[in-house]
């Protein structure tokens, strides 16, 4: 994308968001990666040798629970080290001006949104930092602490898991519930940062458009054009953690021109 081509995308979206009274927001890992967090796709699927797939997953988990472990706990320990970025504190900054009318559903599990200030934020795949009690279910924050490649719950002495939502488990329902009427009823949603290719996130993107008498604007931020590009009516590509707060300072400005 030219200089001039982003400056007349950031135009458009800034007027589409200026005028927006509710504003719904669907990250990926992209907007983790200026903060040092790997992306999926970008590591070619691995770790350590081992598919990831393989690894986040409950036949990996029944194969090799300590695995599983010592994968999350890896995890927990370079989230630990990370701090947010540019693009996740400019969407704190969008929350601040919609307040209730502003919901951010991410796909990440890094905590990164909470730790720059956002609030209403739906982990739909759940988080590092929680760990579930295969016994009693009890859900727990544990911060990022390494756990152990095999911690019992501090209720029930039960199994642990990571509260993670793997490949082929459904996701929380009311959480997913609030996602989808949260994008259904927008204005504008912002995708950020996400190859939109897993299901059912990705599902969020044409729930802003289809079956609605005024279909959402759908404004994409990424690296690349992806799978989301088609809906997508303005397309800003390049770093979220540079573009982002472009977009706020522009709205900042117009705020004040209005
Ligand atoms: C379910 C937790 C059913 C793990 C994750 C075939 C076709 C379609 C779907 C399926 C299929 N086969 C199976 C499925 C379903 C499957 C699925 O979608 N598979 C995909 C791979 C095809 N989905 C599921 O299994 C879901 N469950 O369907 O259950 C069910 C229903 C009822 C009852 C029982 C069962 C569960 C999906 C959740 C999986 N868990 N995360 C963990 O994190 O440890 S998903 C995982 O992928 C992460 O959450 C990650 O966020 C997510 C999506 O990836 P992205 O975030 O998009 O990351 P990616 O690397 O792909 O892209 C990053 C983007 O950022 C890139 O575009 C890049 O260009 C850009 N970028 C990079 N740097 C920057 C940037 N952009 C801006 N700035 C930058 N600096
Ligand atoms: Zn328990």
């Amino acid at each position: 994308m030219t200089v001039h081509e982003l400056d007349t995308a950031l135009s458009q979206a800034t007027q589409y968001l200026h005028a927006a009274r509710r504003v719904c927001v669907l990250t990926g890992a992209g907007v983790s990666a200026e903060s040092g967090v790997p992306t999926f796709r970008a590591s070619d699927g691995l770790w350590e040798g081992h598919r990831i797939e393989d690894v986040a997953s409950p036949e990996g988990w029944y194969r090799n629970p300590a695995l599983v472990w010592q994968f999350y706990n890896a995890r927990r320990q370079n989230v630990a080290q990370v701090r947010p970025n540019p693009g996740h504190y400019a969407l704190a900054a969008m929350e601040r001006r919609w307040g209730p009318n502003f919901t951010l559903v991410t796909q990440n599990v890094d905590g990164l949104h909470l730790a720059a200030g956002n609030r209403n934020v739906l982990e739909i795949h759940g988080s590092l930092r929680h760990t579930r009690c295969l016994q009693c279910a009890a859900v727990e924050d544990r911060g990022l602490e390494p756990l152990g490649d095999a911690p019992k719950c501090p209720r029930c002495q039960g199994r642990l898991r990571p509260h993670i939502v793997w490949f082929g488990e459904a996701l929380d329902e009311t959480i997913w519930q609030r996602a989808v009427d949260a994008a259904s009823a927008c204005d504008v949603l912002l995708v950020v940062g996400t190859s939109a290719v897993v299901y059912p996130a990705a599902s969020l993107i044409p729930a802003a458009k289809r079956h609605r008498s005024i279909p959402a604007t759908v404004i994409e931020v990424n690296l690349t054009p992806t799978e989301a590009s088609d809906w997508a009516d303005v397309g800003l590509y390049g770093p979220s953690g540079v573009i982002l707060p472009q977009l706020v300072q522009r709205l900042e400005a117009s705020r004040f021109s209005s």
